[in-house]
């Protein structure tokens, strides 16, 4: 699977990148230490049968998963094109444990509760993944293993490293980046970065 950019544009970068040949280390805090005998992967909220769904990391190991080349693009304007990533795809996942009705985003959420603000159609789109490997190997603990979460058409804060699961809203609730003046919604290809162009633009908060 090719993400591409929305149909109209160019290959090209969104607008306000520029390319860097290698994904730097960036996040807020420490690189949290994998226990697979606690780690579990929670889908909760508005959920459509209203349980709880709790995947342990032997569940989650045994899911099919997709090959998924896409750029990642940084909302402080870098980007790296091209990564190959492999893992369930968040669409799989929605369908496993689909939400009711009235949802219309989600809070993904990782571990140290770093979390971001994705709305139900961003987190279904076809390149969405689960990532759990980049160029054919597995990630490194510093780029989120065991798996972190790959949203192309979004900027990369909306992709949580060390990711454990969402919460279906049925109103948007925001995440660590969006409570401190970022995007709700976080397009990359329409420059989505400050909560203040939500108010420029209502009903894309
Ligand atoms: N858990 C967690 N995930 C995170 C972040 C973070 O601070 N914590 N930062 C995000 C941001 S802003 C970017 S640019 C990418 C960076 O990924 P990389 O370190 O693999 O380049 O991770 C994203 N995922
Ligand atoms: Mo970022």
């Amino acid at each position: 699977m090719h993400v591409v950019p929305p149909p109209g544009a160019a290959r090209a970068l969104p607008p306000g990148q520029r390319e860097v040949p290698e994904l730097p280390v960036m996040h807020y805090g420490r690189v949290p230490t994998f226990r697979p005998e606690r780690w579990t992967l929670v889908v909760e909220g508005a959920t459509r049968d209203g349980e709880r769904h709790v995947l342990d990391y032997e569940a989650f190991c045994a899911l099919p998963t997709t090959p998924v080349r896409a750029d990642l693009h940084c909302a402080s304007r870098w980007s790296v094109l091209d990564n190959e990533w492999e893992g369930v795809l968040a669409r799989d996942l929605v369908e496993a444990h689909p939400p009711a009705g009235d949802v219309t985003c989600a809070l993904v959420y990782a571990e140290y509760g770093y979390s971001a603000t994705v709305r139900l159609e961003d987190l279904t789109a076809p390149g969405a993944v689960l990532a759990t490997s980049r160029g054919g190997r597995p990630l490194t603990p510093e780029h989120g293993f065991p798996v972190r979460l790959v949203l192309p058409q979004l900027y990369s804060w909306k992709g949580p490293k060390w990711f454990r699961g969402w919460e279906y809203l049925t109103e948007v609730k925001r995440g660590f980046w969006e409570d401190r003046g970022y995007h709700a919604v976080g397009d990359c290809w329409r420059q989505e970065r400050y909560a203040y162009q939500e108010a420029e633009e209502p009903g894309r908060g």
